[in-house]
């Protein structure tokens, strides 16, 4: 334990050095062309149900920001009814998709929905619990080398463990070929829930991973230990080794290590302007949050959160902030359980430019954020009266926005 501190408290001295950065840029007011003229701004926020807590928030805005409503009229389009339990959708050059399936399948659906026979080559998932096949991303230079990146639960003599694979989509498009297991987070722990289970590429052409803690008692505090992967966001090159500039590469003992502190992170998305990483994360009873991860920042599970035990009872000592300690951009109580996320970069719907759209489970909408220098400045639920879980949303190469349902949906979202 000792070790752990002496680790923990270089990495807060690290961490008070960029809160300071932080602070002046946030200083800068919105410019008042953020929210495009076409959306209509109200000002009551959308959740009208009390919080479980009585916190406060750190700054105005944070939470409960006012409602915005869509004007471009659009259509949501159910391609198929017909999947189990997706979980994780990517875009393809040629216009289909790429969709995982919780038990552990990977099938290809076209445009129109067809969705294909799964494909052989996957390996076996433990698919107990929140676990099974989980998110997944195409490399960068999928168009020639066909390579496509995964997370899954797999299970090892010890425990479970969150694992990314990367395998060659063949090309018939039938079969992972040479699938190779590059990752496995540590330590292994017999628990099914909390595996996180995004992954993305950066613009340095790194793959970031997002890790859960494994949501027990056993393991939560693990996610603020230098010595283990749980809680955490990692960054590694296509070999699974620790990627080139990662901040904790001098001082170890993790140096795949890019955040830490998060609790069951499932939504990574990158900012197509900046390009900057941004993170969705279920928070316990209350407390999700949606956060800008900077390369070694402490998001604060479970010492800080506005969230409280299942129980109702606070979670360790009721703090929200603390010094050297990232703040959520945005954060909901009650919950929505925010899921995989996507900004916007198309042109069919100008008024949605950059805007961040978050498949929500238990809120049953799709999250869209306004956002404008670190600040959320504008909330719209869609798709509310479907009543599905919304778990992983991505852009087509049409500019249509597709979503996968927990009730085995594929939705096309575009302008009528
Ligand atoms: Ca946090």
């Amino acid at each position: 334990m000792k070790n752990y501190l002496v680790i923990l408290s270089t990495g807060l001295l690290l961490m008070i050095g960029s809160c300071k950065k932080k602070g002046n840029s946030v200083e800068t007011p919105d410019p008042p062309t953020t929210i495009p003229p076409t959306t209509t701004p109200t000002t009551t926020p959308v959740e009208t149900n009390p919080p479980n807590s009585r916190y406060s928030a750190a700054f105005t805005g944070q939470t409960r920001i006012s409602a915005v409503k869509t004007t471009t009229s659009f259509t949501a389009q159910v391609l198929t009814s017909s999947l189990t339990a997706p979980w994780g959708i990517a875009s393809l050059p040629d216009g289909r998709f790429l969709v995982t399936e919780k038990g552990g399948n990977m099938r290809i659906v076209t445009a129109s929905g067809q969705v294909s026979a799964p494909l052989s080559g996957v390996p076996a998932v433990n698919g107990g619990g929140q676990g099974g096949l989980l998110g997944l991303c195409l490399d960068p230079a999928f168009a020639s080398n066909r390579m496509v990146y995964w997370s899954f639960s797999e299970r090892l003599s010890d425990g479970n463990v969150t694992a990314i694979a990367k395998g060659r989509l063949s090309s018939a498009g039938t079969a992972m070929e040479n699938v190779t297991v590059i990752y496995r987070a540590t330590p292994a722990y017999n628990g099914v829930n909390h595996y996180g289970g995004r992954v993305t590429f950066d613009r340095d052409g790194n793959l970031l991973a997002s890790i859960g803690e494994r949501a027990d008692n056993a393991t939560r505090q693990m996610a603020q230990y230098f010595t283990a992967t749980l809680g955490k966001v990692i960054r590694i090159n296509t070999n699974g080794q620790s990627a080139a500039g990662n901040p904790f590469l001098q001082t170890g003992p993790r140096t795949e290590i890019y955040t830490i502190g998060h609790r069951n992170p499932q939504g990574l998305a990158v900012h197509p302007v900046t390009g900057d990483i941004w993170q969705s994360e279920h928070g316990p009873r209350g407390g999700d949050e949606i956060n800008h991860l900077k390369a070694g920042g402490n998001y604060g599970w479970p010492i800080i959160t506005y969230g409280l035990e299942y129980s109702g009872q606070p979670v360790g000592e009721a703090q929200q902030q603390r010094e050297g300690m990232e703040q959520p951009v945005y954060y909901w109580d009650p919950v929505v359980s925010p899921s995989g996320m996507t900004f916007y970069k198309g042109n069919r719907i100008p008024e949605w430019e950059n805007n961040l759209f978050i498949g929500a489970l238990s809120g049953q909408h799709i999250v869209r954020l306004v956002i404008s220098d670190d600040r959320v400045t504008g909330e719209e639920r869609l798709l509310s009266s479907e009543g599905q879980r919304f778990r992983d949303i991505t852009q087509g190469t049409d500019n249509a926005l597709y979503v996968i349902t927990d009730g085995g949906r594929l939705y096309r979202i575009d302008r009528n």
